[in-house]
């Protein structure tokens, strides 16, 4: 599915509302948006008017690859001392039981599971467990290092960091360089959900706040280390929320230009203090999709987590800015699966990828953590 419309096409529409004209003329000579204007593509633009949009600008940056890496999860914990009220996967300490805690060993079990095999990027995340400290994750990420030298570490969103410093009673500064120094390579994006107060004091008033979020990542991009970003869309967020979060993150990467990818993540309602919210439509995640993709004009990568989305949602994405489908999982993830995602064992073979993206037309292309290229699947393209 490709939008109906070339951005060409849309330029010459004389039946386009005049607001929306003058930003595809923006969008067409490379200029950057406002706030309002992005907030105005979120409450005028069609999908089809915001895809041609989006498409013309990842065409541009990437022709018609699409990245995806060989990856593994390993969620330490799911005991969590926050209560993010759309979280379905955590336990708070006292129901200890009914979740897992994973010891040294059998983390690094999993990290020999794949021994021969060529995944190239372990991605580390999981609750704020009150007795798993910087020391004991130097110790993981040193151990990991010393067994795989060659498999490239990211690890613990901001939430897990700020308690971890904080319990050490470290600067930001004295403990992300501690983890560099065993060996962490880079930090994924989860923990941002919205950044705005209003709404981050209902959803998950109790973690670090959206400029605490944006200091460890700047502090993570000072030190020379990349990091992801991502946003909780589709619950009771306004559009100036998530246009607002959008570019309080363009902004820092103006500032340091350390972001690897923006990676919109679809609130999923199974299970959590906020299932009586209904998800949104597919149509508004593909919107959300293009107009990130037109908005957030300093991130080359676009990412559509396919656990959470679902494969064949992910799918349409390619069609509507999204260049990068993450990686194979292997089944190591259990937070979308327990919040609801079609997708219960998550986890796709390096083919089943290539298929997804050859079938829309895409040239399958497998990358590294920080999108180097290492293989072109040019030939399957049909
Ligand atoms: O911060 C939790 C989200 C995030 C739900 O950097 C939910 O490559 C939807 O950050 N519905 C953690 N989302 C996961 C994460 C991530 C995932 C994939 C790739 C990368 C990367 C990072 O999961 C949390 C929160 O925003 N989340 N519960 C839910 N019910
Ligand atoms: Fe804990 Fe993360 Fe769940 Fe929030 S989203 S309750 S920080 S595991």
């Amino acid at each position: 599915m490709i939008p109906a419309s070339s951005i060409e096409t849309v330029l010459k529409d004389t039946s386009l509302d005049k607001s929306l004209l003058a930003i595809a003329e923006k969008v067409y000579s490379k200029q950057r948006l406002t706030e309002e204007e992005g907030v105005l593509l979120f409450e005028k633009g069609e999908l089809g008017f915001v895809g041609a949009l989006a498409n013309h600008i990842a065409q541009d940056l990437h022709r018609n690859k699409v990245y995806f890496n060989r990856n593994f999860h390993i969620e330490p914990t799911n005991v969590c001392v926050f209560t993010c009220n759309f979280c379905s996967y955590s336990r708070q300490y006292k129901h200890r039981d009914d979740g897992w805690e994973m010891s040294m060993e059998q983390m690094l079990d999993i990290v020999r599971k794949y021994d021969g095999q060529p995944v190239t990027e372990v991605h580390i995340v999981g609750g704020v467990h009150p007795k798993m400290n910087l020391e004991f994750f130097c110790e993981l990420v040193s151990k990991i290092r010393e067994h795989r030298p060659g498999l490239h570490i990211k690890g613990f969103t901001a939430v897990e960091l700020d308690y971890m410093f904080r319990k050490a009673k470290l600067t930001t500064e004295e403990g992300m360089q501690k983890l560099k120094d065993a060996g962490l390579q880079s930090l994924p994006g989860g923990g941002a959900e919205i950044f705005h107060p209003d709404v981050r004091n209902i959803i998950c008033a109790d973690k670090v706040d959206g400029d605490g979020w944006l200091y460890i990542h700047e502090t993570a991009h000072k030190l020379g280390m990349h990091t992801n970003a991502t946003m909780l869309y589709g619950h009771i967020e306004k559009y100036e929320h998530r246009v607002d979060h959008m570019s309080r993150l363009r902004a820092l990467q103006d500032k340091t230009h350390g972001f690897n990818c923006f990676i919109p993540l679809k609130f999923r309602n199974k299970d959590n203090d906020m299932s009586h919210i209904s998800e949104v439509s597919i149509i508004e995640d593909l919107r959300m999709y293009a107009i990130a993709r037109v908005f957030m004009d300093n991130f080359r990568n676009l990412k559509a987590y396919w656990p959470m989305l679902g494969r064949q949602t992910a799918q349409l994405t390619l069609s509507f800015g999204v260049n990068d489908l993450d990686g194979t999982i292997d089944d190591t993830t259990k937070i979308y699966s327990m919040a609801g995602s079609e997708e219960q064992t998550p986890a796709m073979s390096t083919e089943d990828l290539c298929d997804l993206i050859t079938t829309v037309g895409k040239i399958p292309v497998e990358r590294d953590t920080l999108y180097n290229e290492l293989k072109v699947y040019e030939e399957t393209v049909a």
